[in-house]
Formats: C-alpha cells, sequence, structure tokens
C-alpha cells in the first residue's frame, strides 16, 4: 500500500512563485505546503521595516493565492504562540503535526540558511530531497565551470555566453543584435536640467498589507526605516502592473540616463523591478523578452534594452555564480585591512555630504537607492574612508528591500570594496568628487566645494581618494589599471600631498562611530 502520508514542502521568503522546483509536478490532495515567519530571518540583520513588511506581505498575499487555488498552506505567523523562531525549529514542529512522507525544498538563496538545509536528512525521519533553484539562467555547476581556469572573472565574457545560451538579442547568424554586445559607452548621461521621469506606481497597502505594517511597527520599532511610505508591489499581480509601467513609460530612457543621480530621486528610469524579481513574483528570462520586444516594436532604442538584458542575465547571474563560487569566505575577506567603523550617519542621515545625506534619505525612505548612488556615492565612500567590510555589508543587508546575500555580498566585497583582492574587479572603484559632479546635480548646493581640493571647505570625497590610494600603495601600485593614478601622486609637491593627507586625516577623525546595535 502507498503511504498516504503527505508531502511536505517548505517555501522561503524569496520563493513565491508556483513554478517553483519544489511546487513543480506536485499535486494537491498529498502535499502541505509551509511558509514560515520567523524571528531569526527577521533579525540576523536589523532589516529596514519596509524589507520585512514586504516579505512578510507578499508571503501572506502568496499563501492566500495558493489557498484560493486549492492548495493546502500551513502558514505560521511570528506572532503564532510556540512559534520556534528558526526554519530548522518550525520545520521539526510541521513534521510533527502532518507526519509527512517526504520533504521538499528548494535550496536556499543564501549560504546560511542552506547550510541549516544540509542537515535536515539527518535530523529528520522523513526523506528530505533539497531541489535546485532553476529561476536562475546559469546553474551553480555551469558558473563553476565557467570560472575554471580562468585568470580573471571577467563580467563581459561570462554575459556573452548568457546571451548566446538563451539567443536574447541574437541573431539567426549568431551575431549579437545592433551590431554590437555592450552599448555602455551610449549610456553614461548626466542628468538634464527640469527632466521629469514619469512616476514609478505606488501600490497602496491592502488590508494584509496594513496588518503586516502593525506587526512591524509593534515589533521591530528599533529598526531603521520608515513605513509610512511602504508602497512596494506584493503580489505577482502588482509586479506585473510595475514592469507595464517601465516598459511603457521608462525604458526608453533607462540606458542614458543609468549613471545619472538628481537630488530627491532615486528611481529615475530604473525598473525598480528588483525586489519582486528577488522574491520570486517576476520572471527574471520574461523581463529581458519584454525588453528585446521593446527594441523589435521600435519603442526603446538598443543601448536601453541591451543595457537592461546586460544587468538581468549578465550581472545579477553572474553575482549570484560568483557568490556560490566563493562561499564560505567572501564574507570574511578583508584585502585592503579596512578597519573603520562605519560612521554613525549611515544611520541618521545626519551629514553636510549633500550627494551622501541624499542616498541615506532615499534608503530611509523608500528602502531604495540606485545602483550608481549604492555604487558610487556610499560605495565609494566606504572604500576610500576605508570602512570595515563586516560593517558596511550589515548596513546594505539590512537597508534594501532587495538585499539578500548572495547579491548584496559581491556587491559589497567585491564590486565597491576590493575587500575579495580583485576576484570581481579589476581595480577599485575609487573616484573622487568630480565623478559625482558630473553625473549629478548634488554638488551646486553643497555645503562643501567640489572644485576645492584641500582645506575645512573642500569636497571630503576629494581629499579621502588620495589618502585612500596612499594607504594602499604597497597592495595597488602593482595593478596597472591603477599604476598611472601613482605617477601623477609622486607627480605632486610634499606640501601638496601633506596638505591632502591633512585634510582626509581630519574629516576622517571627526566622523563619529555607528553604534554597533543599529545593525544588529
Ligand atoms: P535597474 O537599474 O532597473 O536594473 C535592472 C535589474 O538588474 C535590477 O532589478 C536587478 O535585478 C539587476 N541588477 C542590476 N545591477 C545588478 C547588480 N550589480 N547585481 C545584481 N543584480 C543587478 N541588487 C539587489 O537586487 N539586491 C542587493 O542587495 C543589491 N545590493 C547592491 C549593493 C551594492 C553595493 C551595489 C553597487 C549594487 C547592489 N545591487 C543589489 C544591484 C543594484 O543596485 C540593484 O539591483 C538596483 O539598484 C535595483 O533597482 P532597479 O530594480 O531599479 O534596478
Ligand atoms: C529576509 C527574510 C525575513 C526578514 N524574514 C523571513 C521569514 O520570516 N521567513 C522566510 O521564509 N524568509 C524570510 N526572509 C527571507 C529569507 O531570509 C530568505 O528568503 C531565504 O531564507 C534565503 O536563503
Ligand atoms: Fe558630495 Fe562632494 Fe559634491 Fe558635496 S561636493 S555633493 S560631498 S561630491
Amino acid at each position: 500500500m502507498p503511504s498516504t502520508n503527505p508531502i511536505l514542502v517548505p517555501v522561503l521568503g524569496d520563493q513565491l512563485t508556483r513554478t517553483l522546483s519544489s511546487l513543480r509536478g506536485r499535486t494537491k490532495d498529498d502535499t502541505i505546503i509551509l511558509m514560515m515567519e520567523v524571528w531569526d530571518e527577521a533579525t540576523y540583520v536589523k532589516h529596514h521595516k519596509q524589507k520585512i513588511t514586504l516579505i512578510f506581505s507578499a508571503m501572506r498575499h502568496f499563501a492566500a493565492e495558493l489557498e484560493d487555488a486549492g492548495w493546502s498552506v500551513d502558514y505560521v505567523k511570528l506572532d503564532d504562540e510556540n512559534n520556534a523562531g528558526s526554519f530548522t525549529g518550525e520545520v521539526a514542529r510541521a513534521i510533527e503535526r502532518h507526519d509527512p512522507r517526504e520533504l521538499h525544498i528548494t535550496e536556499a538563496s543564501e549560504w546560511r540558511v542552506q547550510q541549516a538545509i544540509e542537515e535536515w536528512p539527518d535530523k529528520f525521519a522523513c526523506t528530505v530531497e533539497i531541489l535546485p533553484d532553476d529561476r536562475f539562467i546559469c546553474s551553480q555547476s555551469e558558473f563553476r565551470n565557467w570560472a575554471e581556469g580562468r585568470k580573471a572573472l571577467t563580467m563581459e565574457h561570462f554575459y556573452r555566453e548568457m546571451r548566446k545560451k538563451t539567443g536574447i538579442l541574437m541573431d539567426e547568424n549568431g551575431k549579437p543584435k545592433g551590431g554590437e554586445w555592450n552599448y555602455d559607452a551610449d549610456n553614461r548621461e548626466p542628468p538634464k536640467e527640469g527632466m521629469d521621469p514619469p512616476a514609478v506606481p505606488d501600490f497602496e497597502p491592502d488590508e494584509i498589507t496594513q496588518e503586516v505594517i502593525e506587526l512591524v511597527k509593534d515589533r521591530f520599532a528599533d529598526h531603521f526605516g520608515n513605513l509610512e511610505t511602504f508602497r512596494w508591489p506584493v503580489t505577482s499581480d502588482e509586479a506585473e502592473k510595475a514592469a507595464d509601467a517601465f516598459f511603457a513609460q521608462r525604458i526608453e530612457k533607462f540606458g542614458p540616463y543609468q549613471d545619472a543621480m538628481v537630488h530627491g530621486s532615486d528611481d529615475m528610469y530604473h525598473s525598480m523591478l528588483s525586489t519582486s524579481i528577488n522574491l520570486g513574483l517576476l520572471d527574471p528570462l520574461e523581463l529581458c523578452d519584454r525588453a528585446q520586444a521593446a527594441y523589435e516594436e521600435g519603442t526603446a532604442p538598443i543601448n536601453s534594452v541591451e543595457g537592461f538584458i546586460r544587468q538581468i542575465i549578465g550581472w545579477r547571474e553572474y553575482i549570484r555564480g560568483f557568490y556560490w563560487l566563493h562561499m564560505p569566505g567572501l564574507e570574511s575577506d578583508n584585502k585592503l585591512n579596512a578597519r573603520r567603523s562605519l560612521p554613525e550617519f549611515f544611520w541618521t542621515g545626519e551629514t553636510d555630504m549633500r550627494c551622501l545625506a541624499d542616498c541615506i534619505r532615499s534608503t530611509h525612505e523608500d528602502a531604495h537607492a540606485h545602483h550608481i548612488q549604492r555604487l558610487m556615492v556610499l560605495g565609494n565612500f566606504c572604500l576610500i574612508a576605508g570602512i570595515d567590510p563586516a560593517d558596511v555589508q550589515d548596513w546594505y543587508l539590512a537597508v534594501y528591500a532587495d538585499a539578500y546575500q548572495w547579491v548584496e555580498l559581491p556587491n559589497v566585497s567585491g564590486m565597491i570594496l576590493f575587500a575579495d583582492g580583485g576576484k570581481l574587479a579589476t581595480k577599485p572603484y575609487a573616484a573622487s568628487g568630480n565623478y559625482i559632479n558630473k553625473m549629478s546635480d548634488y554638488c551646486k548646493e553643497c555645503r562643501y566645494s567640489v572644485s576645492k581640493k584641500t582645506g575645512e571647505n573642500a569636497c571630503p570625497f576629494n581629499s579621502l581618494y588620495w589618502h585612500f590610494m596612499d594607504r594602499n600603495r604597497e597592495r595597488l601600485s602593482k595593478n596597472h589599471r591603477v599604476a598611472r593614478v601613482y605617477s601623477t601622486w609622486d607627480r605632486m609637491g610634499d606640501e601638496k600631498k601633506r596638505d591632502y593627507l591633512e585634510t582626509a586625516d581630519a574629516f576622517l577623525d571627526s566622523l563619529t562611530p555607528a553604534q554597533k546595535d543599529w545593525a544588529r
């Protein structure tokens, strides 16, 4: 007699799609789907209030959709009596409740959680099957094979492989559509005076979201972030509407203004879809197909379409492959020996540096900042001020609604901090105030002067840049992409050099370190 006991399928907070590998092929009459709000996940860093709200609300909506479609869902709320507080503890309790014959789970996106799951076969009496997460285009083993034997893991090379694999933006002769693989050179326009990008759709919190907002206000009162402005899509229908708006109104200018920064604006022509993609509410390949269709229908130019597709099948896939290739270990890399604590102003926004204050404001209000704000303002500051990678990782992981360690860590450790010693980037993305001035409207109303190099009123990025170069000379001067910078430094007179270093030291001494318990 075949067992009539059910199959238990735990679905994690970022696995909210019916096409998930653990749900495919399951039948409604012998499956119990388990979803768990647990204290450990909500507090391993002190996530932004909007991030917790987004994940719990999206989980509750997904559970309701599954139930409406006839699935049995065992949903454990954070405040349920006896909630064990961890995935393993809750799965153990669910096994007691349902006595399943098997447990099927799609692998976790994060190493920490996957480690816990891998202990389940020994811990639990039922058979445990761990399935690959095939929502990604490139599997972990495919990325390992691609990386093997390569001296440098150049994203552009990986990206071209993904273009060939998917056929996206490829013509019938196997050549890139439009003639080029990459149109980045056309995508570096500074903001135009008076530009007015169409608004990103807002999704009013419904009853389910309101209930979660009350829970978060009550239980996570000391976490960073504003809840009044919560407007993220929490269902796949809402996420599709957000994607519709992007393809109808903003993709056309996505490319040229991808790197532009405007005070008061963290969306510009960006898609604002990362939260939905990472949760599973949107399929990344479908988005690329829609972008390609926009090019073919003539509603968006090739540089915008290729730029968007490169972020998804290039950067996003590369980052995920890179994470699994280098974990564990990436989280403790500190190859530039950066030891300074994160400044308090990262949590309060109280700094006279107008660019940083604006990026921290949007991070607080929206749990979002766009890529160049994360990379060239916040990230560049952390790099050249020598902030400890552990502090920076905790901050980025906590404050962004789209942050999971698999995507945050390679971006922080590899892309902004060079803490991995150059596994991801060929050189540190260090820049003076000049770059920010060129690509934004921040500087003209800043209390610091971007054209001043040294002294109290000089833009701190200018002196920090040289301080960074000087203190890392031994490590960086052998890098041929940086060597030229040292020739410039060496040509400066001793007095000028001393001015730079003293200005930077005075600025660094003025920073108040953050209270440690903000993040943890
Ligand atoms: P768009 O500009 O519209 O880009 C389209 C999509 O491309 C994004 O939705 C995202 O899915 C993908 N994408 C673009 N760049 C990257 C990248 N570098 N890595 C991975 N995916 C990318 N993205 C996250 O999803 N989660 C994070 O925790 C995260 N942390 C970051 C930390 C740092 C230091 C930096 C520099 C970047 C980080 N990013 C992260 C990447 C990027 O900044 C965000 O994906 C983007 O800002 C989200 O807004 P959007 O959806 O409007 O993106
Ligand atoms: C980020 C997060 C938070 C805040 N809370 C939960 C939760 O209570 N339950 C859950 O299933 N997932 C949560 N997540 C997301 C997880 O940390 C993440 O989805 C995966 O575990 C990735 O490995
Ligand atoms: Fe930022 Fe410097 Fe410009 Fe001020 S002057 S906004 S600190 S880059």
